[in-house]
Order: structure tokens, then C-alpha cells, then sequence
């Protein structure tokens, strides 16, 4: 008899939860949050799906033996204040990681084509032209060369833009200069646009402060240097953002993931012109690709082959 599927997600719609049931191939799922009683234990469930979950549901699952995340980031799992001894697998797949590429596309051509100052000369009903550098004059530095960062990479290099990047490791990635921690200086120095795909991990949390943004390259034709962040909030000081965008040290922003979500409506970041702000929707998990690799994460398991993208403990990601 195959093992239930354990959930703990907020669905919206009901809608939401028939598409995973019916990616997950006819496994039976338990719905943690449906609203009906559980019973305190769930005896016999080898899997399950969470994305924030409280420590102590995992009491509750004397039989666990994979745990499965939502999303690529697993930083809300290790704030359980019990986790049993058991494989993490994190969410890869290439509807996620071409949806994040879409995002930091997007957001470094609004940079390069200053769309934030030709919106304002529209709602100025003003007819003037602003200066273009090419792509290939800027270079996007990328911290977090992961599935995400190196697919982010190749798309900004077929736009056109010079692209570096850093990590852990430092490990090689095809076609673009991967800086490791040693090299930080140096790779700071060549960026004018800096991309934040990082994990959170201990390391991690407040890498992006004034320290990072004043020692970025300053592009002449274009408000610069520019900061974006679509990795997870805590690894950005926001009241560092808000100042370097008040004197200069940044000329913009773009934002989707923030220190506390959702975003304060106290927070100064709303009001810059030169911040583009959006709401953790960069790389939404789509629930019928979540469904289809999750089950076949289990055959795999189930066959004796090893689960993929299993995340390292000691490091955090
Ligand atoms: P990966 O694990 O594939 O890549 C992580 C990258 O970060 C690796 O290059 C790794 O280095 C690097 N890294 C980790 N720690 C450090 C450190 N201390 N110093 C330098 N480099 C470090 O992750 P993904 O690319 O799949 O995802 C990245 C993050 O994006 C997720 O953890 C999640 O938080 C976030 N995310 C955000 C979404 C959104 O909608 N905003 C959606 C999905 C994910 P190395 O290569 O050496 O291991
Ligand atoms: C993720 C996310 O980690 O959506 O996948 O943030």
C-alpha cells in the first residue's frame, strides 16, 4: 500500500489542491490544514510537502523518511524548532528556474532602459530622450551561482550584457567568470548591476549592505549602481537599502523579497521612484510541476535511486 503524502500548504483554492493531487499521480494526500480532525500521530506516512512548517508537526510523523520542500529555498524549514533526521529535497525544476530568469531579465532591462524615469516623463507628459548604453557596456554581477544564478546568467548573456558571478565555491560556470569569496573585491569592483540569488543561510543574512553597494561600479549614462534582490529578504538590510538610495551610493533598486513579508506599508522602500518593488512573486512554485516531481522523487526512492537535490545540512542550502 503506498504511503499518504503528508501537506502542509496554504492553498488559496481548493482548485490549487485538486491540481496536486492529480500531478501526484492517484497517491493519497493528507491535507494538514483541511479544517477536519487529525489524529495526533499519522502512523505509516513516509513523505511530506511543506513549505513553513511548525517543528512540531514532525512529532506527529514517527515514520517519516523524505521531507520535501515547496520552494527552492529551504531557510523556512530550518526554522522548525524540531527537524527530524531525515533528507531535505528542495524544489528544482525548470518551470521555477525560467520564471526567476524571466524576472531578472526584466528587471535588469528596466535598468538598462531607465523605464522607471520614462514612466515619470509620461505622467510628466514630457517628450525627452535619455541615454542608451548597450547591454554589453554594463556588467551584471550575480552572487549565488546556483540553478537559478547560472540560468539567470546565459539569458542575460544572450541580451547582451557582460555577466560575473560569485559563489561559495567559486566552482566553474560555462562562459562566465565565477569569483569565490577571496575574490569578492575584485568581482564588487567590475559590477554595476548586482544580483542577489543567494539562499539565506547563517552566512548569508545581511551579506547586502552599505559595505557591498559602495564598493559596486558607477555606470555614467544610467542611474547606477543598481541592486536586485530575488533571493530571500534577510540577506538584505533594508534600512542600508532605504539610505543608499537616499544619498546615491545605490540609483536603483528591484526588490522581491524583503526582511519581514508582506512588506510594511511603513516601509520608506515604497516610496522611491528609483525602487521597483514586488510581492515574493518572482518564481512562484507551479503546483501541477511541484506534484509531478515530487512523485517522482518517491518512485525514484522507492526504487533504491538516489533522491536529487538533497540539501547539505552543515551548509544551510
Ligand atoms: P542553489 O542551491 O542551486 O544555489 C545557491 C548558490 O548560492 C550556489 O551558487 C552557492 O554556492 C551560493 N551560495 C550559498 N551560500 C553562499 C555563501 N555563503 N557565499 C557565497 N555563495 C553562496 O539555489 P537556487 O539557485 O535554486 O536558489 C537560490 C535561492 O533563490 C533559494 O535558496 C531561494 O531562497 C531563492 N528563491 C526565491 C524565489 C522567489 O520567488 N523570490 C523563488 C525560488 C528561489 P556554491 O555554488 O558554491 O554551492
Ligand atoms: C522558493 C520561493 O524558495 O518561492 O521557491 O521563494
Amino acid at each position: 500500500m503506498p504511503s499518504p503524502l503528508l501537506i502542509d500548504i496554504q492553498f488559496e483554492s481548493t482548485r490549487k489542491f485538486d491540481r496536486l493531487q492529480a500531478a501526484l499521480g492517484g497517491r493519497n494526500v493528507v491535507d494538514i490544514n483541511d479544517g477536519s480532525a487529525h489524529p495526533e500521530t499519522f502512523p505509516g506516512v513516509r513523505y511530506a510537502l511543506v513549505w513553513k512548517p511548525d517543528g512540531k508537526l514532525f512529532n506527529r510523523l514517527p515514520d517519516l523518511e523524505v521531507l520535501f520542500s515547496v520552494g527552492a529555498g529551504v531557510d523556512h524549514i530550518f526554522q522548525a524548532d524540531f527537524l527530524p533526521d531525515v533528507p531535505i529535497v528542495r524544489f528544482v525544476d525548470h518551470t521555477l528556474t525560467t520564471r526567476m530568469s524571466e524576472w531578472v531579465c526584466l528587471q535588469c532591462l528596466m535598468h538598462l532602459r531607465q523605464q522607471r524615469a520614462y514612466d515619470r516623463q509620461q505622467r510628466e507628459r514630457l517628450w525627452q530622450e535619455l541615454p542608451q548604453p548597450q547591454a554589453s557596456e554594463v556588467t551584471v554581477g550575480i552572487m549565488g551561482m546556483g540553478q537559478l544564478g547560472q540560468d539567470s546568467a546565459r539569458k542575460l548573456k544572450a541580451l547582451g550584457f557582460d555577466v560575473v558571478g560569485w559563489s561559495r565555491s567559486g566552482g566553474p560556470v560555462e562562459g562566465i567568470d565565477v569569483y569565490d569569496a577571496a575574490g569578492l573585491d575584485a568581482f564588487l569592483a567590475l559590477t554595476h548591476v548586482l544580483v542577489g540569488l543567494l539562499p539565506l543561510t547563517r552566512e548569508t543574512r545581511g551579506i547586502f549592505n552599505r559595505g557591498i553597494f559602495s564598493r559596486l561600479q558607477r555606470h555614467e549614462e544610467i542611474a547606477s549602481p543598481v541592486f536586485i534582490n530575488g533571493g530571500r529578504g534577510g540577506s538584505q538590510v533594508e534600512a542600508d537599502i532605504a539610505a543608499c538610495l537616499e544619498d546615491g551610493t545605490l540609483g536603483g533598486v528591484s526588490l522581491d523579497v524583503f526582511e519581514e513579508e508582506p512588506l510594511s506599508a511603513e516601509s520608506p522602500l515604497w516610496g522611491f521612484e528609483q525602487a521597483i518593488l514586488t510581492p515574493h512573486a518572482a518564481a512562484v512554485s507551479d503546483i501541477e510541476a511541484l506534484g509531478r516531481y515530487v512523485s517522482n522523487q518517491i518512485t525514484r526512492f522507492e526504487a533504491g535511486q538516489e533522491l536529487e537535490n538533497v540539501v547539505d545540512r552543515s551548509l544551510g542550502y
